[in-house]
Formats: C-alpha cells, sequence, structure tokens
C-alpha cells in the first residue's frame, strides 16, 4: 500500500464498519421559553425518542419563537420548511372553530373536565389536522386561566377600559365583550407589551404570570380556572411517514408517554405558581359577582361557538359534566 491509499484506508474504515442507519435531524419549533413546564417536557420528549432510536432521530428544539414565530408554526409544519412544532390549539380557531373548544370561558373549569373535553374534541381535531398533512402527536393543557390587573376589580364592570393583553382570536373576543380593549401579545414579549404601556391587564396562567414575572407590572390574580387552553406537538405526516417504522413506533411512544407527564406537570404547576404568585402580588378568589358576570361572556361565547360548529359542537361541549 502506499501512504496514500493507507491513510484511505483508515479514514474510511470507521465509515464502512458502521450498518448502513438512517440517521435523521430535525429541527421543531416552540412558541414558548425554555424555563416553561411545556418546554422542559418537550426536551424530555425528544430526549426518550433519541435514546429509542440510539441517536438515529435527533431532534433539535428552537424554543421562545426562535425558529419561527408561533402564529407562522402551524403552516411551517404542513409545508414541511421544518418537519415539528408546537402550537397553542385554540389559535388555529380562524381555520376552524372545532380547534378552538378549550378556550371558551367556564365550559371546563378543572382537569377532569379538560380531559372530558379533550376526548370529544379529539377526534374531530386530528381529522382536520390530517385533512393538512398534519398528524397530532400530543397535548398538554395550560394550567387555569385567570386575570391580572393593576387594579382591584370587584365585578366584570370594573374591568372596562382596560387594555387588556390577550393571545388569541378567542381571548379577544370575550376581551371584547367585557368591555376591554385587546391587543394579541404572544407569552414571551409579555413584559415589554407592559413596560412599553401597550397593556395594563392580562389573561393568562399562574404559570406564564411566574415565567414572566407579572408581579413586576401588575399588582393583582384573580384565580379564575376560567379554561384550559392546550398546547400540542404536531409532525408532518410526510416526514413522520418518511422514517424507518421503528423511529415512528419511538416517536408514538415517546409522544404518548409526554402526553401522561405533562398533564401531571400542569397540575403540579398549577400549584406551584399559584403559591410563588401570592408570595409576590395578591391572589384573589373570585367574587360571586365577578363570577356571574364573566359566566355571562362565556354564555355568549358558548352559543356563537356551537352555533359556527353545529350540532357536532353542541355534542363536543355536552360531554363536559
Ligand atoms: N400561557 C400562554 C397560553 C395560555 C397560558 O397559560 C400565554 O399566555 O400566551
Amino acid at each position: 500500500m502506499t501512504m496514500k491509499t493507507a491513510a484511505l484506508a483508515i479514514l474510511t474504515a470507521p465509515l464502512m464498519a458502521l450498518p448502513a442507519a438512517a440517521q435523521t435531524s430535525w429541527d421543531m419549533a416552540t412558541p414558548y421559553p425554555d424555563a416553561e413546564f411545556h418546554t422542559k417536557n418537550i426536551r424530555e420528549f425528544v430526549a426518550d425518542v433519541e435514546q429509542a432510536t440510539g441517536g438515529d432521530l435527533t431532534i433539535t428544539v428552537h424554543s421562545g419563537q426562535s425558529l419561527f414565530k408561533h402564529p407562522e408554526i402551524k403552516r411551517s409544519v404542513q409545508n414541511q420548511l421544518v418537519p415539528i412544532g408546537e402550537v397553542l390549539m385554540a389559535n388555529l380557531y380562524n381555520e376552524d372553530p372545532i380547534f378552538g373548544a378549550d378556550n371558551i370561558p367556564f365550559v371546563a373549569t378543572s382537569y377532569e373536565d379538560a380531559r372530558a373535553l379533550w376526548e370529544a374534541q379529539r377526534p374531530l381535531v386530528e381529522e382536520k389536522l390530517a385533512a393538512d398533512g398534519i398528524r397530532l402527536l400530543y397535548t398538554v393543557p395550560w394550567p387555569g386561566q385567570g386575570f391580572y390587573t393593576n387594579r382591584e376589580i370587584a365585578s366584570a364592570a370594573d374591568l372596562q377600559g382596560e387594555r387588556f393583553r390577550t393571545y388569541n382570536a378567542t381571548t379577544s373576543r370575550m376581551a371584547e365583550l367585557l368591555g376591554t380593549v385587546p391587543t394579541t401579545v404572544e407569552a414571551v414579549e409579555i413584559p415589554q407589551a407592559f413596560s412599553t404601556g401597550i397593556v395594563d391587564a392580562m389573561v393568562t396562567s399562574a404559570a406564564t404570570g411566574v415565567r414572566t414575572k407579572a408581579w413586576d407590572f401588575t399588582d393583582h390574580f384573580y384565580d379564575l380556572n376560567a379554561w384550559f387552553p392546550k398546547n400540542m406537538v404536531i409532525v408532518n405526516e410526510d416526514a413522520f411517514s418518511a422514517l424507518p417504522e421503528d423511529q415512528q413506533q419511538a416517536l408514538l411512544d415517546a409522544a404518548a408517554a409526554a402526553e401522561e407527564r405533562g398533564w401531571r406537570m400542569s397540575e403540579e404547576e398549577m400549584t406551584s405558581t399559584v403559591d410563588a404568585l401570592g408570595k409576590e402580588l395578591t391572589v384573589h378568589e373570585p367574587s360571586e359577582e365577578l363570577m356571574s358576570g364573566l359566566r355571562e361572556v362565556g354564555e355568549t361565547m358558548s352559543a356563537e361557538w356551537v352555533e359556527e360548529v353545529g350540532a357536532e359542537g353542541q355534542e363536543v361541549l355536552d360531554a363536559v359534566e
């Protein structure tokens, strides 16, 4: 052997010794920050996939809208700009109202309700996504939604005129019915929206309140558990079916585990973040007067939603006791 061929043999030997394994690296687009429990759950999901496939399928998580802005993530998965991503399901309301069932105030007000609602909603959601070439991998709810304000409020009428931070069309509709002025702001942009004076109140969970240090810009949290909106992790169907079968199975198994773990994490997060908020600002159980005003808005929105969805919609709502 000449020096050259010997060197070549050394260089190529390790490559030839390996079986022709299909190595795939995916990017994943997510909207929420690293510290959020949803993102932590995604990182565990990704680690499970990597382990189960012996490193043949690796997924790089781009959190906090760093790859695509939240409103672009679903379309990016659909168009295979990225194979996998996370989205707040109800943000797709404008594509089909079925996606927004878990965003209607006072339909599902506990984890038990949220599960019942999801069971009824799931087949319809899967069908809509499938029509766009997308497969649903799993969903995880946010803890219950409440209001953050600077002023103390005794009734829904006290909210009138507030500049209200919302996160999608459904929350904006609610804000409108409450006589407030809605502005849609992504979770990662909340502190800036308050500091620049665009908003002075918001709707979100205790979890997002803690992540954004809501006490820096609001004084009161109204613990309403008004609804439990879900994040969903979705994958492009063509990208999924291009994987070898064992990798597909690894992804599905890790997704099932992530769904179970995520629902549990969400419940734990609700308790710990409401406690954490209590140390920094005033946490209120809502008064009966406030609740009755809010329930009225919830009823209007339920009726509007059923009207849009049709008979199927009523069945979905009826699944919650
Ligand atoms: N946090 C997200 C969605 C719901 C929630 O609790 C947000 O506020 O944008």
